[in-house]
């Protein structure tokens, strides 16, 4: 009922609806529609009242409603089907049930703060509320699974783009790091639901540290946000609408040219090919250069002896770092 209210107010921006008219077009108590316009304002929307004439809307909050997000969205799949929480525990746990459930492809689910937002491995990811942008989108690509994990590699890149138009020169580590001098700004989480054969749904989770002024004392030395690096806040809301754009843009030529051209975009934003690096993977460490990204998304790792391998998984350590 509040999302109805406030798109009332959206529909006419200039203008004072009285709490007599919402609640007639509603078909709610005036008491009620009083209720949620104090829940609004408590989320920061601000309504001018008048006498007699009633309330209009003069500011809105970064806030990820739905039908805000929606609003003046260039896509055609990606986000056009949003679910937002307050509060959940983590949007990629959301986002495969809803996939289990038959969500269709471009469900976007949103969250202002998880309660247990995962990184890889069981790791944790913190996600406090309303300073980062922590989603999961859910796809459907006609792809073998050992494919997927391209889609983090092209995910990676779309991000990497809309970062830097803000003036930030973020690169990419190998596989799921966005990083500005050494710490890390985002995260990419990439799950699927396959057969051996068919990949039923992938939720691609990105976390995103945009307004983040403190981070937690065991990762304040390795983590850094938008604003922290562009000493600036930065509104949630466009940041998600450009990247949602430039992503389904990637998502699409991925799948019509293949990873061609998601390769070399990648290698031209990676911090990591030309590096010295150690990975750790379950097998254990490998030390030696990356050198390169094989034609299908694996990281090509020179070690001492000569040799390239493949590396299909791992967490990558910059020596520089
Ligand atoms: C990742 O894992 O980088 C994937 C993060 C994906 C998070 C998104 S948020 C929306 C969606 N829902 C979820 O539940 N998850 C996804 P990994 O490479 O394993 O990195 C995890 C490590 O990064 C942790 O062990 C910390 O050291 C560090 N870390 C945790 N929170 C961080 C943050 N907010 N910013 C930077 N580093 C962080």
């Amino acid at each position: 009922m509040k999302e109805k209210i406030l798109s009332l107010f959206l529909q006419s921006p200039d203008s004072f609806l009285s709490g007599e008219e919402i609640s007639e077009k509603l078909g709610v108590t005036r008491a009620a529609v009083w209720k949620h316009l104090n829940t609004l304002r408590a989320e920061g929307f601000v309504f001018e009242s008048a006498p007699r004439l009633g309330y209009r809307l003069i500011a809105v909050p970064d806030i990820l409603y739905p039908l805000l997000v929606q609003k003046e969205l260039a896509t055609r799949c990606f986000g056009r089907n949003i679910v937002h929480f307050a509060e959940t525990a983590s949007t990629n746990i959301t986002a495969k049930e809803l996939a289990a459930d038959g969500a269709k492809e471009g469900t976007l689910v949103l969250a202002e703060t998880q309660t247990k937002g995962k990184g890889r491995l069981g790791r944790e990811w913190s996600s406090p509320a309303g300073v980062g942008l922590w989603l999961s989108l859910i796809l459907r690509p006609p792809i073998l699974p050992p494919a997927t994990p391209q889609i983090t590699l092209l995910t990676a890149v779309a991000l990497a783009e809309e970062v830097k138009k803000l003036g930030i020169p973020a690169g990419i580590k190998w596989p799921n790091d966005l990083l500005v001098s050494g710490k890390k700004l985002a995260g990419i989480l990439t799950e699927m639901g396959a057969e051996t054969d068919r990949v039923n749904y992938v939720v691609v989770g990105v976390g995103i540290n945009v307004n983040t002024a403190e981070f937690p004392p065991e990762i304040a030395d390795i983590a850094t946000s938008l604003r922290l690096e562009a000493g600036k806040h930065i509104e949630r809301r466009r940041l998600l609408q450009n990247f949602l754009v430039n992503w389904e843009r990637w998502y699409d030529r991925w799948l019509a040219e293949g990873f061609a051209p998601v390769r070399e975009a990648w290698l031209r934003e990676s911090v990591t090919v030309g590096q010295e690096v150690k990975v750790t993977s379950i097998t254990g460490v490998t030390a030696g250069t990356a050198v390169g990204l094989d034609s299908d998304g694996a990281l090509l790792l020179q070690t001492p002896d000569g040799a390239v391998r493949r590396i299909l998984s791992g967490d990558v350590t910059l020596k520089e770092s």
